[in-house]
């Protein structure tokens, strides 16, 4: 198997998920034959999503599972629809075509598809049809996610000490390990086998591979073992998670930037409650709160330009009677504090000024003592829709050091907006080998386009898009099967880092 119909691209469109065709026939695995059984068993033992699954979870798995059958042609997955299911093959042919990863595949009796779309509720990355007459059986997210909850309890408590002598057990003479030697200590440590496929089709042990090597040599030295266990991967195993609450302020709700007023007319009061609840019933270890913070004169604000004030110097390539009639929403091209690099620049209603009212968090937005508070968007020549990094990336906020001295591992975003906000910080937290979630409903978010295109482009990089009633299972298990998932995130961020960059007019500086 080497293309997955969930390698989903930033530049397909989502599309709302069509009705299931009529010829669905909904039969239970409870009475199987043992040949069906066996092959379903099968299969779940080679794919990363079932790794170190015990015997009652498998039975309690395949007793969840709904037959589904297909004639010749019919279409079983559209790429771009959001999808929650992952699909088994009993019997015939199916085609899985990514046109952007080339020829279709044919996938037939024993293969698994569709589980990147199960753990992250991402877009369909293909398109796959049935060739002859397909029978299947599918499992869907939430029972998935059941299932997996509640199963940390059986792993061994692995600290450093003891992965860090496994690495030289198996590391040879070059102190580096090879493949094989990854796979080798990786089954000793959690006593499995690892001949696991991950969701990209490609093998499990090549995303680890990838994702801890980040010098890229194709082999593994402690170094970056040790700095891969200190992050995601350690973490993937024992996590540390932090809510983060991203700009829930009164100008974005009743203030000058109103989403209630903005193209998508979704009501910024309305994650209040949620993000409250989301708080009051799962057990983060922190919680950030950032805070867009701007000086009374920023390079984001419609009026200073309309006053023909540019706290960032116009670029040459700018006119300045035009970035005068530049209203809010359209956009001028400023130079980067390079003095050089082209920097475009969305223009906003003067908003969440410090220390005035529109800048403080709704009144009923649950506050503690403890909570991290982050501020962005400081710089007047900068603007940082991102609570990590500003738009060019020239500089940090505060918000990775508050992180990584708690020893977060796991981050959940919620808040606004959707679509500009959350969705740069979700990607420059994934990006950072945070495991990184966003809970959508407790998101409001600008423009309606916008928000499905960052979905798509979050999802593509692993970023994982909930529902907050979800987050009590998903935050009550975890396993190198995790790690796994981490490593394919992380390998996945990596690729689309650019294409962010690209859209965000960044001048490639990591400052
Ligand atoms: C934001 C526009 C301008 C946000 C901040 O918090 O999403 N949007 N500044
Ligand atoms: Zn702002």
């Amino acid at each position: 198997m080497s293309i997955s119909p969930n390698g989903g691209s930033p530049q397909q469109s989502w599309k709302a998920p069509r009705p299931k065709p009529s010829i669905w026939k909904t039969h239970t695995a409870a009475s199987l034959s043992a040949e069906t059984r066996k092959i379903i068993e099968t299969a779940m033992g080679s794919n990363s999503i079932f790794l170190g699954f015990t015997h009652d979870q498998i039975v309690e798995s395949i007793t969840s599972m709904q037959r589904v059958d297909f004639a010749p042609k019919q279409q079983i997955i559209t790429r771009g629809n959001i999808g929650d299911k992952v699909y088994i093959v009993e019997s015939g042919q199916c085609r899985i075509h990514n046109p952007q990863l080339g020829d279709p595949v044919t996938y037939g009796p024993g293969d698994v598809f569709g589980e990147l779309a199960l753990m992250f509720n991402a877009p369909r990355g293909a398109n796959v049809t049935a060739i002859t007459q397909a029978r299947l059986w599918s499992l869907d997210r939430m029972a998935y996610r059941r299932i997996i909850s509640g199963s940390s309890a059986q792993l061994p408590l692995l600290q450093w000490p003891t992965v860090e002598r496994a690495f030289y057990q198996h590391a040879g003479s070059d102190l580096r390990l090879q493949l094989g030697e990854l796979r080798s200590m990786l089954a000793r440590l959690f006593r499995v086998e690892l001949n696991h496929s991950d969701s990209t089709g490609q093998s499990a042990m090549d995303s680890m591979l990838d994702a801890i090597d980040t010098d890229r040599s194709g082999d593994i030295d402690i170094d970056e073992l040790r700095a891969a266990w200190r992050t995601w991967f350690g973490g993937a195993i024992r996590p540390v998670r932090c809510l983060v609450i991203i700009d829930v302020q009164n100008d974005f709700i009743d203030g000058t930037l109103k989403l209630r007023e903005c193209p998508a007319g979704q009501d910024g009061a309305a994650v209040v409650p949620v993000i409250n609840a989301m708080r009051q019933q799962n057990a983060f270890d922190f919680t950030a709160i950032s805070m867009d913070w701007h000086p009374h004169s920023h390079c984001s604000f419609a009026e200073c330009a309309a006053a023909g004030e540019f706290p960032a110097p116009l670029h040459p390539s700018q006119d300045e009677a035009g970035a005068r009639a530049t209203g809010v929403m359209g956009s001028i091209m400023l130079t980067a504090p390079d003095g050089v690099t082209a920097m475009k620049q969305l223009m906003w209603p003067r908003h969440c000024v410090a220390n005035t009212w529109g800048a403080a968090c709704h009144k009923e937005l649950v506050q503690r003592p403890s909570d991290i508070i982050v501020y962005k968007g400081t710089d007047p020549r900068i603007d940082s829709y991102s609570c990590v990094y500003d738009n060019s990336k020239y500089k940090q906020t505060t918000m990775l050091r508050e992180l990584r001295e708690r020893g977060v591992t796991h981050v959940y975003l919620c808040g606004i907006a959707t679509d500009v906000c959350v969705a740069f910080s979700a990607l420059h937290m994934a990006e950072e080998g945070f495991v990184t979630t966003v809970v959508e409903d407790a998101c409001a978010g600008v423009h309606e386009g916008g928000i499905q295109e960052k979905r798509v482009l979050m999802a593509s990089a692993g970023v994982q898009l909930v529902q907050s009633a979800e987050l009590p299972s998903l935050l009550s298990s975890a396993s190198l099967r995790d790690a796994l998932h981490a490593a394919s995130r992380i390998r996945n961020a990596k690729a689309h880092v650019l294409s962010v960059q690209h859209e965000s007019g960044h001048a490639g500086s990591q400052g």
